[in-house]
């Protein structure tokens, strides 16, 4: 019996260490293509596991030629916004990308498409692959 719970008692504490997956990506939002450019926005939340700093610096997509790391601000009540070259995520915390805020932009569409993948590169290094369905129209 003792050793029955021993047994236990291990196989839980396995369970619980169980690896998580280094970056995680939740709430994401991919705005309907604009009329005309076909642009679209991404918003989502980003959640580094790791004990490290994660650095996405590039993200692809099979359905846009450009995704770019953007970030909207309000200049004399003028909303801009300009390129960043990397979206920082410190071990253990979440980023998250809102209208108004950090954002993706999703560019030059390469044909018309129902799903959207997005791969997030930390250097050469794939860290996130995620895909999703277009939702509200861009604003
Ligand atoms: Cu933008």
């Amino acid at each position: 019996m003792r050793l029955y719970l021993v047994l236990t008692a291990i196989l839980i504490g396995a369970c619980s260490t169980e690896p998580q997956p280094p970056l995680v990506a939740t709430d994401l939002v991919i705005t309907r293509p604009m009329p005309g450019t076909g642009m679209s926005a991404g918003y989502l939340s980003l959640t580094n596991n790791t004990e490290q700093k994660i650095s996405i610096t590039r993200v692809a997509s099979a359905q846009f030629a450009s995704v770019q790391l953007h970030e909207s601000t309000l200049e004399n009540g003028v909303a801009r916004m300009r390129a960043i070259p990397e979206l920082e995520i410190r071990a253990g915390e979440t980023v998250t990308l809102q209208r108004g805020g950090k954002h993706l932009m999703l560019m030059r569409p390469t044909g018309p498409a129902d799903i959207v993948s997005l791969q997030f590169f930390d250097d050469e290094n794939l860290v996130l692959s995620i895909e999703a369905g277009f939702e509200t129209q861009l604003n």
